[in-house]
Order: structure tokens, then sequence, then C-alpha cells
């Protein structure tokens, strides 16, 4: 494939709500790119960006695809993202390298939910938007009612370019205000037959022209004092207004389209060579240490891994967009992250999954290697000259949904971690971890239909897998002072085992003060992995118990902190102060004393007013108005503390303090309410006391699973 200019590529990500037609746009751009000799379909299950078994199966997409094709010239690299919010981090991703976001509306449902979610990325991103209203060829499509939906959730800077002469069935034709033309497109797509445009549209083309020459000319100061002096602007005046508004996000320009009859398509290609931005007219991209990259050729090579994959037969796939100089086969870059060299083998630009060997990429081109060392996405290659620092990654969203997972089989247990494993390094927003405290392999994602996906990969290997609601990770810890003394004695066959433990335990709080009773004769501070603090003192006088034997006596404690008295959980925040105790000339030994100092710890944990804590989140929903009264219920229903609300454009946002326990499912069940139109990010905050009816039933659980293990 021939070597693009930084000048002649554009950088496009198609994001949108679910099945708005960003799929069906790819394959008929790469068809009038004449990439492909026929275009696929998705109810065929063969379009180029949807060919991966799951995506063939469901009909939608699940992870982006690169794809590319040509026009004017041009190379127009197309990130082609799913559109379910479950994959977000595709679209943040994809984001982040492109300088266009291409937004196909679905003309019959308006501004969808996942729209607005994937709109917040672009406001984020600060990418530069076009919208095209597709499915304009459906009897339901209604441009304008979609244009007010548009203006209305993201303002009047929404500006139509193009309107549907004839919408609806046998949609064919549009009027172009850029061009001043009426287009009338064939079945199947091409070049337009371009006429003037009919008397019966003019007042309505100059009524929006001049809307649209006005929002151009805001583009820059320039073109607004040409507009007062002319009254117009030319065709390449707006053009370069338009590019102008586009990255100072001060246009939304509104185009037409049936991407499944391919009609506006090649329209749409012109519009993106001669009005969107090349990615040397974008801002420059900062890397760590602060050194500026606007891709341009002549500077250092400097690349940005936005995405990694694993393929078939090629093993692992690395996506990278350039932003400094050019990058060869056999070229030595530096991964800042790991200080380590990597050698580019070969280069590929690729077509969802056919590969193009390409001999280089420069600056602002987008494209993929293989057989990198140690490259993860958010990675950054340098110029071994220029590699102290790497650019900034960009930032996933928490997770929302997380699950325990276990092999059916236990046999595949190693097997499922690989996998997962695998599945993390290729989506890193879907998190993997074995939580020891809960002894559960937990699987952390954005939603139900994420740990859907994760589970049709695991069986499409052929791993049968149980899926759970996580355990609560609750704490314990005691809200009054209490004494306890443990002897522990055997006397079997030979040498016995004797040790006998004295101690108080209380509370530890900020600054707490010590008893008076008891001399302390040292402390050790043990900040705990999990949270809190033990306080271990030695207060032991007249040698009680050998100091040999204290270190047994904390280790003792130790263990029970690690498994609770109450409910197996991790203990904290507790002062310890061992202060009497006995010991037997021949039988004392450190066994001895752990297990006296762990049964102390228990007596004395029980009868300290001891209390179950468990982890709070900080809870924000965004939802439409109408949908506020059933979420707040819900919430109460969820233990949920509301600590306030407000507007924020055309949603409400609610943020709460809410028990981790109630959250599990929120995702699916916040999605049912409010008819997929809310969405929410959650935060581990602090630990609480729980209610003691909850209490109440975590001890009884607790005794029963003791039980059942006895
Ligand atoms: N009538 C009509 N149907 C369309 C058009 N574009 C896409 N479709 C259909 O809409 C459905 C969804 O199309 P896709 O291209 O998969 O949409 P998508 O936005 O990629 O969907 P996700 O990847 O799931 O987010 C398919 O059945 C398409 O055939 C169009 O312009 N007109
Ligand atoms: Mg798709």
């Amino acid at each position: 494939m021939k070597v693009y200019k930084t000048e002649d590529i554009r950088n496009i990500a198609l994001i949108g709500g679910a099945k708005s037609g960003k799929t069906t746009m790819a394959e008929s751009m790469l068809f009038e790119g004449k990439m492909i000799t026929r275009r696929g379909a998705i109810e065929d299950k063969n379009t180029v960006s949807d060919y991966r078994p799951i995506e063939l199966e469901r009909e939608n997409s699940v992870h982006s695809t690169l794809l590319h094709t040509v026009y004017n010239e041009k190379k127009i690299n197309i990130i082609d993202t799913p559109g379910f919010s479950d994959f977000v981090g595709d679209t943040i991703a994809a984001l982040n390298v492109t300088d266009t976001a291409l937004f196909m509306i679905n003309g019959q449902a308006g501004v969808e939910a996942t729209t607005e979610t994937a709109w917040r990325q672009t406001v984020s991103a600060k990418s530069p938007v076009v919208f095209s209203v597709n499915q304009l060829d459906h009897h339901g499509a209604n441009f304008d009612e979609t244009v007010r939906a548009l203006k209305d959730y993201f303002g009047e800077k929404v500006t139509v370019v193009q309107y549907p002469v004839n919408p609806g069935e046998g949609f064919d034709t549009i009027i172009d205000l850029i061009l001043m033309k009426q287009l009338k497109f064939k079945e199947g797509g091409g070049e337009p037959e371009i006429s003037d445009i009919p008397d019966q549209e003019k007042d309505k083309a100059e009524d929006l022209h001049l809307a649209l020459v006005e929002n151009a000319a805001e583009g820059g100061e320039h073109l607004m004092e040409k507009y007062f002096e002319n009254d117009t602007l030319t065709i390449d005046e707006m053009r370069e207004g338009v590019e102008l508004g586009l990255v100072s996000r001060s246009i939304f320009p509104v185009m037409c389209s049936s991407a499944k009859h391919g009609i506006g398509t090649t329209r749409l290609l012109d519009f993106i060579t001669k009005s969107c931005p090349p990615p040397n007219n974008m801002p420059a991209r900062k890397t760590t240490d602060g050194k500026e990259y606007a891709c341009n050729a002549s500077d250092p090579t400097a690349l940005f891994v936005f995405k990694t994959s694993i393929e078939q037969h090629l093993g692992e796939v690395s996506f990278f967009k350039v932003y400094g100089g050019e990058v060869t086969e056999g070229l030595d870059l530096i991964n800042p992250r790991t200080g380590n060299k990597e050698r580019i083998s070969q280069l590929f630009a690729l077509n969802g999954k056919t590969r193009d060997k390409v001999e280089r990429f420069v600056a602002g081109d987008i494209g993929t290697t293989i057989k990198l060392k140690d490259v993860a996405t958010g990675d950054s290659l340098m110029d071994p000259k220029n590699a102290n620092a790497g650019f900034e990654k960009f930032e996933l969203p928490e997770p929302l949904y997380t699950v325990a997972i276990k092999a059916a089989n236990s046999a595949d247990d190693e097997k499922m971690g690989a996998f997962l494993n695998e599945m993390h390094k290729t989506d890193p927003t879907l998190r993997v971890e074995f939580s020891r405290e809960l002894k559960q392999m937990l699987v952390k994602s954005q939603g139900e239909f994420h740990i859907n996906t994760v589970k049709w990969y695991l069986k499409s290997n052929n791993i049968e897998v149980e899926i759970s609601t996580p355990k609560t990770p609750y704490r314990e810890t005691i809200t009054k002072t209490a004494n306890a003394d443990y002897r522990h004695k055997k006397q079997s066959g030979g040498s016995g085992q004797f040790g006998e433990v004295h101690l108080r335990i209380m509370p530890y709080t900020e600054g707490y003060k010590n008893p008076t009773d008891i001399p302390i004769r040292g402390t050790d501070v043990h900040d705990l992995p999990w949270g809190g603090k033990l306080v271990f003192n030695n207060c032991i006088v007249g040698g009680a118990i050998d100091a040999r034997f204290l270190p047994a006596i904390l280790k003792g404690i130790m263990e029970r902190m690690n498994e609770g008295p109450l409910t197996g959980s991790y203990a904290r925040d507790i002062v310890v102060y061992i202060y009497d105790g006995k010991m037997h000339p021949v039988d004392s030994n450190e066994i001895s004393f752990k297990l006296a100092g762990r049964n102390a710890f228990s007596i004395a944990f029980k009868n300290a007013g001891p209390k179950i804590m468990e982890p709070i989140n900080d809870v924000e929903i965004r939802v439409p108005e109408e949908y506020m009264g059933a979420v707040m219920t819900d919430l109460q229903g969820r233990r949920g503390i509301i600590m306030g609300m407000g507007a924020e454009g055309k949603s409400q946002v609610i943020k709460a303090k809410v028990p981790a326990a109630e959250m599990g499912r929120y995702a699916t069940s916040l999605s049912s309410i409010t008819s997929g139109r809310g969405i929410f990010s959650m935060k581990f905050d602090a630990y609480q006391q729980v209610p003691s009816d909850v209490q109440e039933k975590l001890l009884k659980a607790y005794e029963e699973a003791q039980q059942e293990e006895d």
C-alpha cells in the first residue's frame, strides 16, 4: 500500500448509539473508496468491520475495528467502534487518536441514551464532531425532529450542512448547503447527479445556508471580516471556517445518509477530505515531560499505542498512531515505561482482518505492527534520543459491574485465568483479580453485556464458568475496651505445650489515649495491608512472659485479624496491651504463645462491642428528570443516602453514598428503571458500621457456613 503524507490523512472515529449504522457506513465508505468490490451487510454477516465470530453471531460490534479507505487521494483511517456503552473503553481509545468523531444518529430514534454517553466522551476528548443523520430511507425517519433533538441536547452550534429532500422509502436526494446544489444518488451509492436547487426548495435552502455561513464565519476572525465585507463566504472560505470551527468545537455539522443504500456516502467522504482537519491541524499532543508532538514528519519518531488485539496466527497486534517522525520496518524504538528497546517488525494497514503490508507510516497515520516484546495499550514508543517520557495514557472508567467467576470444572482454572488475562490485555476496562480476602476470582466490567462477552469467549474455548455475585469485603472492629486471659496447655507424650496470655484490647482512633493502670514498655504500630491499624503494646512486668515469645503472640493476633472473629473478614483499628501471662520452664514455646494470644484476642474481641463495617461507595447517577423519583426510591431500597442533586444540561445528577453490597447489579437495574437512559459512576469512599439488623444476618450466615464446614 502507498505511503500517505500527513496532510493527506484523515482520522475518523465512527461513534454513536448502538445499531445506528456505524458498521454499515464503514462498509459503504470502503466500497466507495474501492477497498472492496461489493458491500456486505450486517444481516448477511459479511461486513469487513464486524468479522469476529461473536459479532457475526450477535449482529453488533463488540470491539473497535481499524479500517481505511481512499477518497480524493486522501487516506481516511476509520475506527468503527461498538455502540453499546459496555464497550466504552474502545470508544475512549478511538477518540484519543482520531481527529474527527463522526456520529451516526439513527434518524428514527433521535438522540438515544448511548448517543448522550458517546457525546460526553467527545467532550472529554475535545473531539471535533460531525453528525450524520442515518437511516433516512426508513419510513419512520424524521430529519427535522432529529435536528431539533440534537440542538436541544448539544446546543445551537449543531449546524445543518445537508437536508434530505425525500426522506422515507426511496430516499435518494439531498440539498447540500456548502455546495448549494441538489445531489441525487443512485441505489447502492456512487457519485451523485448534481443539479441546481429546485425552486420549491430555494427559500429553505437559502435560510439554512445563511445560518451555516454565519456559523462557519465564527471559525476565525479573518472569516468574520470577509463575511461582513461580502455578506457571504466562498466555498473555500466556508470549508476553512468549518474546519476551524470543528477543531474549536464551535460548529457541529449535520450531514444526511442512508448507509444501507449508500446514499450520501461519497459526499460525506468528500466533506471529510475537504472540511475535516488533517492530523497536523489538531492541537499537539504532549509527553509527560512536556514535549509537544504536532504530527510533524520531521520530528523524532513518537508512537502511541491505543489498542492491543490478539489475532489468530498472528499473536499480539499493537495499534498505534504516529505523533512524530515516521516508523519503518527494522526501526528501534524505546518504550519509556519499561526502558526497553523494541524493534519494529512488519507494519500493516488494516481493513478488519485484511492486512496490507506497508513500508512506513508517517506522522499522523494510524497503523499496526506485531511481535513487540512488552508493549501494552497506553504505552508510547519513542526515538531513542528522545525517550525519557511517553504520552499521557487515556483514562478509563471505573468498573461498574463486578462478578465472581469460577471454572465449572476446576481443571480449567488455569486456562480460564490465562484467557481472562488475555482479555484484559485487549480490553483494559475488563479487570481481573484474585481477591485473597474473598477467596474469589473477580472480573470487573462495565455491565452485564460486557460479562456476557467474557462468558461467550470462554465458552467458545470450551471453558464453562459459573458466575456469581461477589462476596462483600466487610471489616470487623470493636467499640469498647475488654480484657481476656487464655491458657493454652497440652500434655501429650513427651514435651507438652504451655502458654498463658492476659491482654486488653481497645478501639484505635486518631489520638487515642493509653490507659493509666498499665505500664507500657514498648509500642509497635502496624499499618494493616487492608487498611486501618493494629497497635501492639508490650506491658509485661517482672518477666511474666519472656520477650522472645512476644512476636509469637503478635503472630497469633494477626492471624485472627486476618480472619476476624465475627465473619472471617479482616479486622482493623485495634490497640492491644499484653500485660500479664505465665510460662512453664519446659513446655513453653512459640506455638503455645501464638495460640494463647490468638484465643485471648478472640474472646476479648467478642466482649468489646464488636461491629461489622461495610464498604460504602460514592455513586453519581445521571438521569433525565422524569426518572428521578423512581431512581431515588430504588436508592432508598439499597440503603443509600442522597448527598445532593442538581440539573446538568438536560439531565439530573444525583449524588449518593450507597453500601457496596447493595450495588452489585446496579448497572442492570438502573438501565431497566430508566429505559436505558440512566448512567452512573461509582467509587469506593469509606467503611461504615452496618445497621444492627444487617449485622445479625451476617453473623448468622457466618455461623451457619462455619458449621457446614465443620
Ligand atoms: N434502513 C436502514 N437500515 C440501516 C441503515 N444503516 C444500518 N442499518 C441497519 O441497522 C442495523 C444496525 O446496523 P450496524 O451497521 O450494525 O449499526 P452499528 O451502529 O454498527 O451497531 P453497533 O455496532 O451494534 O453499535 C443493521 O440491521 C443494518 O442493516 C440505513 O441507513 N438504513
Ligand atoms: Mg457496529
